[in-house]
C-alpha cells in the first residue's frame, strides 16, 4: 500500500475555529487535534491508571444497555456481522479475550459458550450513549465541531416512540469500544457527513483516500467497493487499487481526528480502544450530502426501471427504496432543510433583538412573537430591519470567503458574528432547496394536491396565485421557505452594499 503523506497534528488549544473552518472542515481535509479532551469524564471514569479500559467501571453502571456488536471476523455484506448483546455480556467477552491472549491460546481452543467461541472478534459499535445516558456528560463536544446540524434536528425531531421503535435514527453520536486488533472496513461515512472521532484510551491506525481518488476502490463492474485494504486484492477484480495513495494517521489517547466528508477510510486498533464520535453536516457539507441523495436517487430509479409502468406509483416507491438505502430520502432532506433554515432565520431576529439595534424588539418579552417562520418572514422584510445587518461583508459571504479583519483575536470562538455565519448557512440552503424544487418527485407531489404540510407555518402568500391553484403543499412550503431566505438574503446583501459603499 502506497502511503502519500500523514494527518497533521495541531495542538486544538492553539487553533482558531476560524482556521479550523478555513484550512480542514471548508477545505475538506483531516487534522488530528490534540489538548481537547483533558475535563472530559469519560477520560477519568473510563480509564485505568496503566491507560488500559476500566471495563468494571462500565460494566457497574452501563452494563444494562442493549448494544450493537460487530464481529470483525465475519463479513456480511458489505459490512461485519453485527450482534446485539447487553454491555454486561459484552464485557464479559472482552475479559474472557483477555485471558485467552495472555495464556497464549488460540481462540480455537476456547469453546465454553457461543460468544467464546472460535474466531470471534467483538467490536462494539454505534452506541447512542449521550440518547441513554443524558445525566452523566461524560465529554463536552469541542467547539469547533459545534456546528452540528443533523444531531441538533435529530433532537428535536426524533420522537421517543421513534426511538424505541427503532424507526430512524435517534442521533449520529456514538460510543465504540474493542479490543486490540478489532476493526472497522473501508467506507465513506454516512449520509457523507463529517465525523469526528476521540480517542479516550488506546491507540488507532488509520488510513483515509482523498474523496477524488474514490474511483480507484471500485470493483470492476463499478458497484462495491473494496472490504479491507489489507487483503491481497485482486488487480483483476479492482483494477483501479494499485494506484490508490494513502494519507495514514496514528491516533493515540485524547487526540481527535477530523474525518472530511467523503473521505474513504479503515481503521484498527492497534490496543485495546474506547473512542466517542459523531457524525455532522453542516452548511460547509451539506453539497457533499445533497450530491450522494441525488446519485443514490439515480441508482435506485435505475435499478427498478423496469417495473415503472407496472408500479402503482414509481416515485413514491423509489422514494422508500432511498430511505432504506441511504438513511434519508428527498422529504427527510427537505424537512431537515427547513427546519434548519427556520433556526437561522429566527436566530437572525433573536440577534437582533439581543444587539439592542432596534430598540423596540429589544425586550425579551416580545420575543416570542417571533418564533413562526411568517413572523420572522415579515419582520425580516421590515424597514426598521435595515439596521440589523452587518456591515463588513458583502457577496463574499456567498463564497464563503471571510472577511479577514474579523475575529483576530477570538482564538476560542466561532469566527464570524453569528449574523454572518447565518447568512452563509441561508445562501447554502437556499442553492439546493432551488435544485430540489426541479426534481421530479416535488413537482409530482405538488402535482398530486396531496396534503403534505411539513412546515405548516410558512407563508403561502408569497406563491403566485396562478400557481398556486395548481400546485400541493410541499411546492408550496418549498418555495416559501425559498422565499423567505430570498428576501432574507436580499435584504442583507442590499445594507452590506450600502454600508460598503459609504466606506468607500
Ligand atoms: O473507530 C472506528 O473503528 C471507526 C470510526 C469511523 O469510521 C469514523 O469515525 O468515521
Amino acid at each position: 500500500m502506497k502511503i502519500i503523506g500523514k494527518v497533521p497534528r495541531v495542538d486544538g488549544r492553539e487553533l482558531s475555529y476560524r482556521r479550523f473552518w478555513e484550512q480542514f472542515m471548508q477545505a475538506n481535509k483531516p487534522v488530528l487535534l490534540t489538548g481537547l479532551m483533558d475535563s472530559w469524564a469519560a477520560c477519568r471514569d473510563w480509564v485505568l491508571l496503566d491507560g488500559k479500559p476500566n471495563l468494571s467501571f462500565i460494566a457497574e453502571h452501563f452494563g444494562s444497555s442493549l448494544v450493537q456488536v460487530a464481529d470483525c471476523a465475519r463479513q456480511e455484506f458489505t459490512d461485519q456481522k453485527r450482534l446485539e448483546m447487553t454491555v454486561k455480556e459484552f464485557v464479559e467477552y472482552w475479559q474472557a479475550h483477555h485471558q485467552l491472549s495472555n495464556k497464549g491460546h488460540k481462540e480455537e481452543d476456547f469453546d465454553s459458550s457461543s460468544l467464546k467461541m472460535t474466531q470471534h472478534l467483538l467490536y462494539l459499535k454505534d452506541w447512542h450513549f449521550v440518547k441513554e445516558y443524558p445525566d452523566y456528560v461524560a465529554y463536552e463536544t469541542p467547539v469547533f465541531f459545534e456546528d452540528d446540524w443533523l444531531n441538533l434536528y435529530l433532537d428535536e425531531t426524533c420522537t421517543k416512540t421513534q426511538q424505541e421503535d427503532g424507526n430512524g435514527q435517534s442521533d449520529y453520536r456514538f460510543v465504540y469500544m474493542g479490543p486490540k486488533g478489532t476493526w472497522t472496513p473501508l467506507h465513506a461515512d454516512v449520509l457523507r457527513s463529517y465525523s469526528w472521532s476521540a480517542n479516550i484510551c488506546g491507540y488507532k491506525l488509520w488510513h483515509l483516500l482523498p474523496p477524488e481518488k474514490t474511483s480507484l476502490l471500485y470493483d470492476r463492474h463499478k458497484k462495491n467497493t473494496v472490504y479491507d485494504i489489507y487483503d491481497d486484492i485482486s488487480l483483476v477484480q479492482f483494477p483501479g487499487f494499485s494506484e490508490t495513495g494513502w494519507v495514514e494517521c496514528e491516533q493515540g489517547a485524547n487526540e481527535i481526528l477530523f474525518v472530511p466528508s467523503g473521505w474513504y477510510h479503515q481503521v484498527t486498533n492497534l490496543e485495546d480502544t474506547i473512542s466517542i464520535n459523531h457524525n455532522w453536516l453542516n452548511a460547509c457539507n451539506l453539497r457533499w450530502n445533497w450530491n450522494l441523495l441525488l446519485a443514490d436517487y439515480s441508482e435506485t430509479v435505475e435499478s427498478i426501471e423496469d417495473i415503472r409502468d407496472i408500479a402503482e406509483n414509481f416515485e413514491e416507491l423509489c422514494q422508500r427504496n432511498l430511505a432504506a438505502n441511504s438513511g434519508m430520502n428527498f422529504e427527510d432532506f427537505f424537512k431537515f432543510l427547513a427546519n434548519i433554515a427556520g433556526h437561522n432565520l429566527n436566530a437572525l431576529a433573536h440577534n437582533a433583538c439581543n444587539n439592542g439595534v432596534f430598540p423596540a424588539l429589544s425586550s425579551p418579552s416580545s420575543l416570542p412573537e417571533l418564533q413562526t417562520a411568517n413572523e420572522i418572514q415579515d419582520e425580516i422584510q421590515n424597514e426598521k430591519w435595515s439596521m440589523v445587518w452587518p456591515t463588513t461583508i458583502g457577496n463574499r459571504m456567498r463564497n464563503g470567503v471571510h472577511d479577514k479583519s474579523q475575529a483576530k483575536n477570538r482564538s476560542k470562538s466561532k469566527t464570524w458574528d453569528d449574523d454572518q455565519q447565518h447568512v452563509f448557512n441561508l445562501c447554502r440552503i437556499e442553492e439546493i432547496l432551488a435544485e430540489m424544487a426541479s426534481q421530479e418527485y416535488f413537482i409530482q407531489l405538488a402535482r398530486s394536491q396531496e396534503v403534505y404540510n411539513p412546515l405548516p407555518h410558512l407563508p403561502q402568500e408569497s406563491l403566485g396565485t396562478d400557481e398556486s391553484e395548481h400546485v400541493g403543499n410541499s411546492l408550496q412550503g418549498l418555495k416559501s421557505l425559498q422565499y423567505s431566505l430570498d428576501e432574507a438574503l436580499k435584504k442583507y446583501t442590499r445594507k452590506t452594499q450600502a454600508s460598503t459603499t459609504e466606506v468607500l
